[in-house]
């Protein structure tokens, strides 16, 4: 799965803080996050299955890209791009599944990242 977006610009006459995505895993996986193609501040982070709870985040400095390397359970799980202060910046957001022996016919199911938006 590979998206390209923006983050930090004015959408609909509100500041576009934050880009929420869902993923659903048929099972366990190791899945590689990387949030780069930034061009100002903008962090990242994995949400659990509540859409609350912070499984993971990335936030380095400046535009540096973001990584998050996580085994996870089946399930469904949420990330959430956001800008810093008053960044704007277009990314690119980029979740794999890392291929072992048990993995690889995941890598394929993996694309089912939807550009849902919570509330
Ligand atoms: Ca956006
Ligand atoms: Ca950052």
């Amino acid at each position: 799965m590979r998206t390209k977006e923006k983050i930090g610009l004015k959408e609909g006459g509100k500041r576009d803080k934050y880009d929420y995505y869902s993923f659903t895993l048929p099972e366990e996986t190791e899945v590689s996050i990387t949030l780069d193609k930034i061009r100002k501040n903008a962090n990242l982070h994995l949400f659990d299955e509540d859409s609350k709870t912070v499984l993971e985040k990335s936030t380095r400095k400046g535009k540096k890209a973001e990584n998050i390397t996580e085994y996870l359970d089946a399930g469904t799980y949420y990330l959430r791009v956001s800008n810093v202060g008053q960044a704007q910046t277009p990314y690119r957001l980029n979740l794999e599944s890392i291929p072992d022996d048990n993995t690889i016919d995941v890598a394929n199911n993996l694309g089912r990242l939807s550009n849902k938006k919570l509330t």
